[in-house]
């Protein structure tokens, strides 16, 4: 049997049964980009347009399981992870990604939706800091996770340093840093490539920093002001982990994901009664203009007359 050679990306994420976030848009994502999707699932949420009304994780031995039975057989190129409600479950994915030497591991740390109940309780946090951020490649938080994962950060430090924690809970610098700040302070800390979203910010712009190898990228982008905007950062760590999967470089594959998801915001396809999902669709039509651009540069010059 001949292996495709298709780019092959694993989400490991929870699902949405709305279809705009999780693994439904992971996997619209990840097939709009042209690569071969699979999903392991860590748990179900209750959710539609309006928000996130309830959430359950999937037993312990139950992802190991999925994990184990995917990667054993179609080892993935690149791994995204996105919702992750048990503090087990963290371990259980580390394991796996030290197990098969896991490449390209994109962590999205989704700590609560836009609306609805929280996701990602502290002690998941913490072991997302503590285990998973240091055995990924990039992860990828907007400006108010970043915060979050700033500020618990800190509070490590003053424990560590015997310091009270409670000093610095509400005025803490973390508001005060900048996105790169926080970037860098999390690389640092972690021992990952960081880049922080700047679809929150109160600028009005949507620059997203990147702390990579001791260096800051900034990307620039314009803000759509969208009325279906669900799903923009699943499809964001799913559009990288493709393009790392299809042998983009890092900076490369954030660069042409913030193009894709531009355009799948800008879709603004109205579904539902409150914020509906981007157009994945418009990913699809971004990649063929990009593929037939290239195939177009490729051709001899006597065969691109014809
Ligand atoms: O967009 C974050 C996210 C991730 N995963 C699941 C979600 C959401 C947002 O609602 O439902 C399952």
């Amino acid at each position: 049997m001949v292996s495709s050679k298709i780019p092959k990306v694993l989400s490991i994420a929870g699902s949405d049964p709305s279809g705009g976030a999780g693994i439904q848009g992971d996997i619209k994502t990840i097939f709009a980009e042209s690569c071969y999707g699979m999903a392991a699932i860590t748990g179900m949420t209750a959710q539609n347009t309006l928000g996130v009304k309830a959430v359950i994780a999937v037993p312990d031995d139950f992802l190991r399981m999925q994990l184990d039975a995917v990667i054993c057989d179609i080892i993935p190129d690149a791994v995204k992870i996105g919702m992750i409600s048990e503090p087990s479950h963290v371990k259980i994915i580390v394991d796996m990604i030290d197990k098969y030497k896991l490449r390209n591991v994109i962590t999205d740390p989704v700590i609560a939706p836009t609306s609805g109940v929280r996701f990602a309780h502290d002690e998941v946090l913490v072991n997302m800091i503590d285990y998973l951020f240091p055995a990924s490649t990039l992860v990828t938080p907007n400006i108010p996770e970043a915060q979050t994962i700033v500020r618990a950060i800190l509070d490590k430090r003053s424990r560590a340093a015997g310091e009270p924690v409670s000093a610095h809970k509400g005025e803490l610098p973390a508001s005060e840093l900048t996105p790169s700040e926080m970037a860098e302070l999390i690389g640092c800390h972690c021992d990952c490539s960081v880049l922080v979203k700047g679809g929150h910010s109160a600028d009005g712009e949507a620059t997203d920093c990147m702390w990579h190898k001791g260096e800051l990228s900034i990307f620039r982008g314009r803000r759509i002001a969208a009325m279906s905007s669900h799903g923009t950062g699943c499809a964001l760590s799913s559009s990288i982990a493709s393009n790392l999967a299809k042998g983009e470089s890092l900076a490369a594959a954030v660069q042409i994901a913030k193009a894709h998801v531009t355009a799948a915001i800008a879709g603004n396809m109205s579904i539902g009664s409150g914020n509906g999902s981007i157009d994945h669709e418009a990913i699809l039509q971004q990649q063929r203009i990009q593929q037939d651009t290239i195939n177009i540069l490729e051709r001899k010059p006597e065969e691109r007359q014809k």
